[in-house]
């Protein structure tokens, strides 16, 4: 099996034009479907439980009579993973708490006590953390229905001090994916709802008989999701909204090209719209990951979806130095980002952009994925630039705390007074006056 990337050389004089021409990417934001969501959420708003079934059984042909029968217990999401064989189990649990000690240890770090100081008058200021009271996890069912995005979307709400967590996955015709039930109960999700679509986002957004409303909803999902999570954003928080996978593997040309060929597979598996780029100032290296891309490639079960995917959105790209890689990559921003050199701190150091970096020839980018710590829910496409991985963060809020002394209030109020008058706001003004001293 060959095929056909694209190679490109940063000495081109179109090279900056040809590089964004790769990195393109038309978000679908799809009018059609944006109306069809908007008629969903707006007939779950109205009519609740009973809209949620009514869509349950037109688009995933699972006809229940009430939204309860809908629910896995908990007897039920345990048995799930009673049921795993004990290697597997094992495996879910190492991931699980590597997940959980990860974000602990970033909770800590990031100071979730908030912070207060005193001032000579006795003045304090400062500030409170709260965790969210309830949370929305979405979890796709269908191609991309990862038990992994389970613990990595569920272990930081409940590390976070989320009080409920409540998970919906649709299960067309009514086939459940035991390991994401699994899942959930590892990871103590509170409640599981097989719904799906814009109507469970809708469900939880605007809450239902049945259904709690929830306070943010996270959580990866289709075209119709990510259509709805943007129109209920406002009434609750949403995390992001993910593009398709992306992996950028900067190498110096020393490793075992087998081994890059297939971290590019990697994500290229994930959806035909993924993209794999290679850069390295080695052209007769990239040749070798080409070579090993077309030999490695026929043993692929997802052969196909890694073909297009590397054919429509790959990238080979020699450089003049690991410099140049460095500033190219920057400019890609990519949402994971491998450093396949010796000493890769050197280069990780003049990185800014990149939703997670993967150090030195041993770090792959699947261990990641699964159970090194880290949070796999990361900014994609070039968002990277402003945005961060999901974290502890994403499910605290803070709030700004005054406690003003006596003392202050003769300050403060003063200088309140003023400005007030200032912007013609009389009762703010009389306010602060109030509580100085006559
Ligand atoms: N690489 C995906 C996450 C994932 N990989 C789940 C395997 N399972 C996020 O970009
Ligand atoms: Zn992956």
């Amino acid at each position: 099996m060959s095929i056909q990337i694209r190679k490109f050389d940063s000495r081109h004089p179109d090279f900056k034009a040809q590089l964004a021409d790769v990195l393109a990417f038309e978000a679908s934001e799809d009018e059609a479907i944006d109306r069809g969501v908007m008629l969903i959420l707006d007939h779950v708003k109205r009519e609740g439980d009973a809209a949620v079934l009514e869509y349950t059984k037109q688009f995933d042909h699972v006809d229940a009579s009430n939204m309860a029968a809908l629910e896995i217990s908990q007897d039920e999401l345990q048995a799930a993973l009673n049921n795993l064989s004990p290697v597997r189990r094992a495996a879910l649990q190492t991931a699980a708490d590597r997940v959980r000690v990860y974000h602990e240890r970033q909770k800590a770090e990031i100071g979730s006590a908030g912070f207060s100081y005193t001032e000579a008058d006795g003045t304090i200021l400062g500030q409170k953390v709260t965790p969210l009271d309830r949370v929305g996890i979405y979890v796709p069912g269908g191609k991309a229905a990862y038990p992994s995005s389970v613990l990595m979307n569920a272990i930081p709400a409940k590390v976070a001090g989320v009080q409920e967590v409540i998970m919906v996955v649709p299960t067309p015709k009514g086939v459940k994916n035991e390991l994401v039930l699994a899942a959930a109960a590892m990871s103590g999700v509170d409640r599981v709802f097989t719904i799906g679509g814009a109507q469970a986002v809708g469900a939880l957004a605007y809450g239902t008989a049945t259904i709690p409303q929830v306070d943010k909803i996270v959580g990866p999902g289709n075209a119709y999701v990510a259509a709805a999570k943007r129109r209920v954003f406002g009434t609750v928080g949403i995390d992001m909204i993910a593009g398709p996978s992306e992996i950028l593997v900067i190498c110096d040309g020393s490793t075992d090209p087998d081994w890059i060929a297939m971290d590019l597979f990697s994500q290229a598996e994930h959806d035909e719209l993924a993209q794999s780029i290679l850069i390295c100032p080695d052209a007769a290296y990239i040749d070798a990951v080409v070579e090993s891309i077309n030999r490695q490639l026929a043993e692929m079960p997802r052969k196909d979806v890694i073909a297009t995917s590397l054919t429509n959105r790959g990238a080979m790209i020699k450089v003049r130095d690991m410099d140049e890689a460095c500033e190219i990559a920057n400019s890609i921003a990519a949402e994971h980002l491998e450093i396949s050199t010796e000493n890769p701190q050197q280069w990780a150091d003049k990185i800014r952009h990149a939703g997670a970096m993967f150090l030195g020839r041993f770090s792959s980018e699947s261990l990641g994925d699964y159970c090194a710590g880290p949070n796999h829910v990361l900014p994609t496409s070039r968002t990277a630039r402003f945005s961060s991985p999901l974290g502890v963060y994403d499910f605290q809020k803070r709030s700004s705390m005054l406690q003003v002394s006596e003392g202050g209030a003769q300050t403060l109020g003063k200088v309140a007074a003023e400005l007030a008058y200032g912007e013609g706001l009389q009762a703010h003004a009389r306010s602060a006056e109030y509580r100085l001293k006559k």
